[in-house]
């Protein structure tokens, strides 16, 4: 297998402090391109002028090769927060009200991509193998095509691919659904995200189907399937279980004085369904009464995106109605939620796990969501917490000993949430041996070698000869 190159939006590279990313896509690909070695291009995260963009910045961590490259100012508006972060990311999260089409910002996004395949071109080699991360790329295999590359090229989506009646409302539809096609292999998390892209070509009359994963396009074969994505589940399992020796743990355990501890971990973000999940754990607070003084809600919230001006307005909707919460049900000696929006390490968000009896994973739509499968790896086997997932996550199509809920349902998910809280512990043992089988035969390391066996064995595309 020739060397690995993957192309993200952004690149995770590490700080002094071993600060971790919190985003799915850098902690996944981080463990999977450390294990096999290789170069990571893309957006160093600074902007600058028009006429100021230097030289690539190279650095090497262990086994990766960075490769970063600055964006002008207009490129980062138009390409990141505007069409990336203002109508793929909504559209394919199924929030059409929020998508904002600009014909400025939909060309700066294949400019940008443009841009991305003229500093990746002289760095590939014969062999390598190719292969592009998430919704900010779709266009970059067709950028390379055209400028001859013939390597083998993937793409994988971390986020739900929508329906066809939602993804067909975007203006440029038909250009992000042709360029797909210069991939080899198209990789989605999950079988209903592959069903709806095949939905999409089929509608569009873009694409033959030839078996389950096989599409063809003209001359062109290639293969959409789904990966889903997992974690490093023994590494994170240790992880959680050293967790108990630290400051940070006692401290918690202190603070809890004997109360139990429900936790939420999420970027800010519309999709991850906050304010409908502190609305079902205020409906659980009060149709439950016996949980009040008995439980609180640690909601872990980096925010994101905060110049994205929905992302701006969610972070005070969120504080306030925190605030709210704590105003009308709290004691002088109880805060029934704790609302944090900092980034944690790993070691501290793994303890956090473990000493929660409750998770509450309940996006409106998700991708895969990786916290769902991090707090089972981080469970005691003795005395596991339950796992209160959205059947909207991806992970709900391998995580079927969650407890499973529809977070549009507040009454449903504050039912499920006594209901959890009250499950006895023979059923948690049963349902997390369960959740943690999945985890151990479909981890990242799978995850990864799945889709690069695919893509290496994929046969060579045929450029046809410009006529
Ligand atoms: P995200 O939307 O970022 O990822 P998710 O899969 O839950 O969502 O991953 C978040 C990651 O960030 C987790 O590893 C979590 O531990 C970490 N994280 C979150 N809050 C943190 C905090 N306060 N401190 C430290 N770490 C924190 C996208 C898609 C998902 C998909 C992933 C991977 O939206 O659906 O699962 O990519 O493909």
């Amino acid at each position: 297998m020739g060397r690995l190159v993957v192309v993200s939006n952004r690149v995770p590279v590490p700080d002094k402090k071993g600060t971790a990313p919190a985003g799915g896509l850098a902690v996944a690909l981080q463990s999977a391109l450390e294990a096999r070695g290789g170069l990571w291009l893309g957006w160093s995260g600074q902007s600058c002028g028009e006429d100021a963009i230097g030289p690539l910045k190279t650095l090497k961590d262990g086994n990766i090769d960075y490769a970063l490259t600055d964006l002008t100012e207009k490129d980062v508006e138009e390409y990141y927060h505007g069409f990336a972060n203002r109508v793929l990311w909504p559209i394919c999260h199924y929030r059409l009200d929020l998508a904002e089409y600009g014909r400025r910002e939909m060309a700066g996004y294949f400019r940008v991509n443009r841009f991305f395949a003229s500093r990746l071109l002289p760095l590939i080699e014969e062999d390598d193998l190719i292969w592009i991360h998430d919704y900010h790329l779709i266009p970059l295999a067709a950028e390379l095509r055209r400028q001859g590359v013939k390597n083998r090229i993937g793409f994988f989506l971390h986020i739900p691919w929508p329906a066809p009646d939602v993804f067909l409302t975007m203006p440029v539809h038909e250009e992000l659904l042709t360029s797909l096609t210069a991939y080899d292999v198209i990789g989605f998390q999950t079988v209903h995200d592959r069903e709806n892209f095949a939905d999409c070509l089929a509608r569009q009359g873009l694409s033959r189907r030839l078996g389950e994963s096989r599409f063809s396009v003209g001359e062109r074969t290639f293969t959409a399937k789904p990966y889903p994505i997992g974690i490093e589940t023994e590494a994170f399992a240790a992880l959680a279980r050293r967790a108990g020796e630290t400051t940070l743990h006692r401290r918690m355990l202190q603070s809890l004085d004997g109360k139990s501890l429900i936790i939420g971990v999420d970027r800010l973000d519309y999709s991850k369904g906050l304010t409908q999940r502190i609305d079902a754990f205020e409906t659980f607070l009060t149709r439950h009464p016996d949980n009040q003084r008995q439980v609180t809600l640690l909601q872990i919230t980096p925010k994101s995106r905060s110049e994205v001006p929905e992302y701006e307005a969610m972070q005070r909707a969120v504080a306030e109605q925190a605030g709210r919460v704590n105003g009308a049900l709290g004691t002088v000696d109880w805060v029934p939620i704790r609302y944090v929006n900092r980034s944690l390490r790993r070691p501290a968000l793994a303890g956090l796990y473990r000493m929660a009896k409750l998770a509450l994973v309940t996006p409106l739509r998700d991708g895969m969501n990786l916290v769902a499968k991090e707090y089972i790896a981080a469970q005691n086997e003795e005395d596991p917490g339950v796992l209160l997932l959205s059947r909207f996550a991806g992970a709900a199509a391998e995580l079927k000993e969650a407890v499973l809920v529809n977070p549009y349902d507040v009454e449903g998910t504050a039912d499920a949430m006594a209901r959890s809280l009250a499950m006895p512990v023979e059923e948690r043992r049963e349902r997390w041996k369960g959740l943690m089988a999945t985890l151990r035969k479909n981890d990242v390391f799978v995850w990864c070698d799945g889709f690069l066996t695919d893509l290496a064995g994929a046969t060579l595309p045929r450029i046809r000869a410009a006529s």
